[in-house]
């Protein structure tokens, strides 16, 4: 194995946003890190982030969680206190607390759905429901457990089920 060669460093990321990797791993995150993340996100430099800066954002950051729409959508009207369509510097801590948590989430919910076909059938439930944090004792109290957040009951669980259920 020859490590001579240095490895090429993938253009992908700005500058920008390598920080913001960094700042991501810290448990809490300091006022001023806020503010460093608040920035980047706020790509027109307004003052405040519309849905479009959000999804951006989260585009770089979650590359997984970018591609759950209703996700991001939750994320952002959960945090937008104000009702007024703009997340701003007060509300910004909520939103990534909940992308934070949705993101979690959302790996989670790929390790159940074990055919990556976007729903957690009950077969897939049964093998990975501890994933889920949910203890059942019988395949009946399973298919309760199941049913429950299988809100439209549609005979498989959605991430949108998820969100709504934890
Ligand atoms: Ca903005
Ligand atoms: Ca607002
Ligand atoms: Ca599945």
């Amino acid at each position: 194995m020859s490590d001579k060669k240095a490895k090429p460093t993938r253009p992908t990321k700005s500058e920008k946003y390598q920080n913001i990797d960094k700042v991501d791993k810290s448990e809490k995150l300091d006022k001023a890190s806020v503010k460093k993340a608040f920035d980047v996100f706020d790509y027109n430099g307004n003052g405040i982030l519309s849905l479009a800066e959000i999804d951006r954002a989260v585009l770089e950051l979650y590359p997984q969680l970018a591609k759950d729409k209703p996700a991001i959508m939750r994320a952002y009207k959960a945090a937008d206190a104000s009702n007024d369509g703009f997340i701003d510097f007060e509300e910004f801590g909520r939103l990534v607390d909940l992308l934070y948590y949705y993101n979690d989430l959302f790996k989670i919910f790929k390790k159940l759905d074990t055919d990556s076909d976007r729903r957690i059938s009950f077969e897939e439930f049964k093998k990975g429901h501890k994933l889920m944090g949910i203890e059942a004792r019988s395949e009946a109290q399973l298919k309760k457990e199941f049913n429950e957040i299988d809100t439209n009951e549609g005979g498989f669980i959605l991430f949108d089920e998820v969100m709504r259920d934890l």
